[in-house]
């Protein structure tokens, strides 16, 4: 008797705990913002699914891009030649593209406005084989698209994330309803791989040589990721304050799975990336803080992010290939005194 009484309860408790859960989930917006008061988070999470640009009213007596490019050729070939220069790149490109890296398909509306967003310092001989290769994939593919290069100025600790958030920001003035963000060392060798949006965020480069063509882990979303705007938007976009290398990305696959609960991957062939071998760069040390910063994204997603995001523009620079945006990121934060002392005294 006593025995069933227990269970009886632990059951009513288990349900409790599941119908809390859920109440919790569905109101996790408004019980985070009364937490942090974060109050710049707008309704995106409601508008997910993706809209192609030809669908909209105005664009009805034109005809839609395929679903499926007919002038895919799926995996493709990519050597990295350290002759090419920018100028040869250009000469071999130019006549593709309009001012700034920009491409619409000639004979269709394409079903995707694609910005592609590179975090950059100091990489040029990585840019000249990324415009090289995916210039030429992405018109295979059928893509309305801009390249927007996002350069940090200075010598200061690198911040990838922020830059991403900046090109979301920079870019969204052209009017782009989807966003690729990208590291400029990662090359696709397989062009049914698009740089598009679709219903879930996606993570486009699940099969890096690098890494043996696996996932090191399972909830990596590092490397080439994709967003429609409104998907940006709900997750608040980037954390701004992972300064040095790593765990910005484990911080996105957070604030997604806390939206959207899972992303999207091509199959591990789609998904095939080349990887170009460098050193460590200079003021990307790792991030002595991400292991920290990861553990806090559920409740600090709100307050930081695209919508707390400051920055200078430098300079812009149109270029054939690109648009080049200089910018300033500022500094880090300084390390607190009490901090700093036990890093002393230890
Ligand atoms: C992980 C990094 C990612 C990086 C991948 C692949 C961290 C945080 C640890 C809690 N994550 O280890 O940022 O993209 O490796 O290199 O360091």
């Amino acid at each position: 008797m006593q025995i069933i009484k227990l269970v009886v309860i632990t059951i009513i408790l288990c349900q409790l705990v599941v119908l809390f859960g859920l109440w919790l989930h569905s109101n996790y917006i408004s019980v985070i913002q009364k937490m942090t008061g974060a109050t710049s988070v707008k309704s995106h999470i409601f508008d997910q699914r993706f809209e192609p640009d030809c669908n909209k009213p105005q664009n009805a007596n034109t005809t839609c891009c395929p679903k499926s490019s007919p002038h895919l050729v799926g995996p493709f070939h990519v050597e990295f030649n350290w002759d090419r220069t920018m100028e040869s790149v250009t000469t071999e490109l130019s006549s593709t593209l309009l001012e700034g890296g920009r491409y619409k398909p000639p004979d269709c509306i394409s079903l995707h406005k694609v910005a592609i967003i590179i975090p950059f310092r100091n990489r040029h001989r990585h840019l000249i084989q990324w415009l090289h290769y995916v210039h030429p994939m992405l018109q295979r593919q059928q893509l309305n698209y801009g390249v927007y290069v996002i350069n940090q100025d200075g010598e200061g600790t690198f911040n990838r994330a922020k830059l991403m958030n900046i090109g979301f920001a920079e870019a969204i003035k052209d009017d782009y309803n989807c966003f690729v963000f990208t590291d400029v060392d990662l090359i696709p060798i397989n062009d049914r791989n698009i740089y598009g949006c679709f219903n879930k965020p996606r993570h486009l480069s699940v099969a890096i040589d690098k890494f043996n063509f696996r996932l090191p882990y399972l909830n990596i979303f590092g490397g080439a990721v994709t967003f429609s705007k409104s998907q940006y938007l709900a997750i608040n976009g980037f954390p701004n304050d992972f300064w040095g290398w790593g765990g910005e990305d484990d911080d996105i696959y957070q604030r997604t799975a806390r939206m959207f609960l899972t992303v999207s991957r091509p199959d591990m062939q789609t998904g095939r990336f080349k990887m170009i071998r460098h050193d460590a760069d200079l003021h990307n040390d790792p991030n002595p803080r991400r292991f920290e910063l990861i553990k806090n994204t559920h409740y600090t997603m709100l307050k930081d992010g695209y919508t707390s995001l400051k920055y200078n523009v430098k300079k812009v620079e149109k270029d054939r290939l690109y648009t080049f945006i200089t910018v300033d990121v500022g500094t880090p934060p300084l390390v607190e005194p009490t901090r700093l002392q036990n890093t002393t005294t230890n």
